[in-house]
């Protein structure tokens, strides 16, 4: 059955899509579109099952959207997307990823110097033939071009956002589970070892029946061009021109496919000078003897490492940069699991002007999950528009006496999350600031600073008593704005030093702090991490899960994490700080 995930996907590709045919992000029918993907991303019930009236009758579902949603889930496809797709190719929409060009732009550059490609517009900027046009002042030129280069638009070296790929895989990797003929499928690559962007998608499978396997796999409607097309091996575009490669393996060499595709590069080498110097031979269908090409292990990664005398070395630690030595040494760091965590310490409600459910509904999630304590961190009152009054919060304190009666096995902590402003200092006042049980405090302005004043804003925002943690350290977007020059290391000694924790917040936009700064965080003595979610919406605890992946990635240790503590230890580190 069609999936509410790939169902949305569709409508997005539709949204993206009408952006360039209405010339306009804001026109009508793309804001009615956008509101339906929302609303069928959050729908609790299965929109393939309901009819076009009753889906009419979902909030945000208008009646062109419901016919369209029946026509995906009846025919896999929207004919006006197809028609679509043909105006626009898929070259054509990543110029949209460019920050500054808007859909007018795109098209009158096509109009007007039959640029359809990034490669074309780079061409363009080359000739200096984007002067002069209309709309585009005389630095239009200079900052698309740096634009261009930051992102990393362009050919092979073009990466896409990790929530973009994350969505696109698991649509695939749960299409292809579901065939009866295939017994394992994963995704692979810098994926599964969770870089922050991603050049091409690998999925892995396992079955006896590729022929199965690959036909299914180029019928999925996300797929808009087939660029190669084998026996076990096919690799496709999809409308934004994400490169999927699936390959089909026996089961009993699924380990070995899986360890090889999920690399890196430098980890696979590195594994098979060791396995050379143990007199075997690892290649993408096992680990073999040289002498008489007995197979030792192949059927799981666990059974290679294993056969390797290395402990297990989990994917988010696979880039060669010391992991084997580690292994082999019994010294790999004692990494978190999502099971580990207690607790979400960063949570909104619709009491934020950004919040996307009710308050009952996020209390009701976390209790669903099994979380054993949550803050409810609407943001400070200087937040224009989002933000909450004392008033307002003083009115939220009583909706939360009223859940903790409901909730007696979820201890529900008053928090709020502070705006770090130009110079350091935070909403409220010190005695308001002390009726919270917990603040974490972020930077929602002033991006541009130098690394000095972000340094120093940050130092001062940690002097604060009230604060016990600082949100999004970096304020990235991944793949969309850049995060704020700091100097790393003098922030990690000084949230040591005040004993503020530093989130790592699970967004798959954000994943921030970093985890290459997460690994320059190594071995500095009593520094704390607090993994949430920064939840909107009750969906959004599922970003434990992409915090955790992070934290590995970084090397973080479970002894670190604040919130796998049980409820009175982690309550003894806020209050170490504030008294
Ligand atoms: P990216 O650039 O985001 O797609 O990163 P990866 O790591 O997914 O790189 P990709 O897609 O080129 O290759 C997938 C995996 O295949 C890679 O992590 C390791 C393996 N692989 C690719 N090329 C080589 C190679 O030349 N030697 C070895 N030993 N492994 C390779
Ligand atoms: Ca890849
Ligand atoms: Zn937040």
């Amino acid at each position: 059955m069609t999936s509410n995930a790939d169902i949305a996907r569709a409508l997005q590709e539709l949204v993206d899509l009408l952006v360039l045919a209405e010339g306009s992000k804001q026109a009508f029918r793309v804001r009615a579109y956008e509101k339906a993907v929302a609303a069928v991303q959050s729908l609790p019930r299965e929109a393939a099952e309901l009819s076009a009236a009753e889906l009419e009758r979902v909030p945000g579902i208008g009646k062109s959207t419901a016919a369209k949603i029946r026509e995906y889930v009846d025919k896999g496809s929207i004919a006006r997307v197809t028609e679509l797709r043909k105006r626009f190719p898929a070259e054509m929409m990543e110029l949209m990823r460019i920050p500054g060009l808007g859909p007018k732009t795109v098209v009158m550059l096509r109009d007007r110097l039959g640029v359809t490609s990034v490669e074309q517009l780079k061409q363009a900027i080359a000739d200096d033939a984007l002067q002069g046009l209309p709309g585009l002042g005389t630095k239009s030129q200079q900052k698309i071009a740096i634009a261009i280069e930051r992102l990393g638009l362009h050919g092979k070296d073009r990466r896409n956002p990790i929530a973009e790929a994350m969505g696109i895989a698991s649509l695939v990797v749960d299409a292809l589970a579901a065939l009866d003929s295939v017994t394992r499928v994963q995704y692979c690559g810098s994926l599964r070892r969770f870089r922050e962007t991603i050049a091409d998608i690998d999925i892995v499978v396992a079955s006896n029946s590729p022929q199965d396997v690959m036909e299914s796999f180029i019928s999925m409607s996300l797929v808009a061009e087939v660029i190669g097309h084998g026996d076990t091996k096919t690799s496709v575009l999809t409308a934004t021109g994400l490169q999927i490669d699936v390959r089909v393996v026996k089961p009993s060499q699924f380990g070995a496919a899986i360890l090889y595709f999920t690399g890196s590069k430098q980890h696979n080498i590195e594994l098979r000078q060791r396995s050379i110097d143990q007199g075997l031979l690892l290649n993408e269908y096992g680990l073999e003897e040289t002498d008489g090409g007995k197979v030792v292990a192949s059927r799981t990664e666990a059974s290679i490492y294993k056969a390797l005398d290395l402990d297990y070395i989990p994917p988010e630690m696979r880039e060669g940069i010391g992991e084997i030595e580690a292994a082999a040494e019994r010294q790999l760091p004692n990494l978190i699991d999502v099971g580990d965590l207690r607790g979400d310490l960063h949570v909104h409600s619709t009491w934020s002007g950004d919040g996307r459910s009710s308050l009952d509904d996020m209390v009701a999630a976390a209790a669903g999950r099994g979380l054993e304590y949550i803050a409810i961190t609407e943001h400070g009152e200087d937040l224009a528009i989002n933000g909450l009054s004392r008033d307002q919060i003083a009115a939220e304190r009583r909706e939360l006496e009223r859940l903790r009666l409901d909730y007696p096995d979820l201890t529900i902590l008053s928090g709020s999350e502070l705006n770090i402003d130009r110079h350091g200092n935070v909403d409220y006042d010190p005695d308001f600031l002390e009726t919270f049980d917990w603040c974490v405090a972020s930077i929602h302005t002033h991006f541009d600073l130098s690394e000095a004043e972000q340094t120093d804003r940050l130092l001062t925002a940690m002097e604060n008593p009230a604060v016990s943690a600082i949100g999004h350290l970096t304020g990235r977007r991944i793949g969309h704005r850049p995060g704020i020059e700091l100097n790393a290391r003098a922030v990690f000694e000084a949230a040591a030093a005040t004993g503020t924790a530093l989130e790592i917040n699970g967004h798959l936009h954000r994943l921030d702090v970093p985890s290459d700064l997460l690994l320059q965080a190594r071995g500095i003595e009593g520094l704390k991490f607090v993994i949430s979610t920064d939840s909107h919406h009750t969906s959004e605890f599922a970003n434990l899960e992409w915090g955790v992946h992070n934290a590995r990635r970084g090397w973080v240790e479970r002894s670190s994490v604040i919130n796998t503590l049980p409820f009175d230890e982690f309550l003894e580190f806020v209050n170490r700080k504030r008294n």
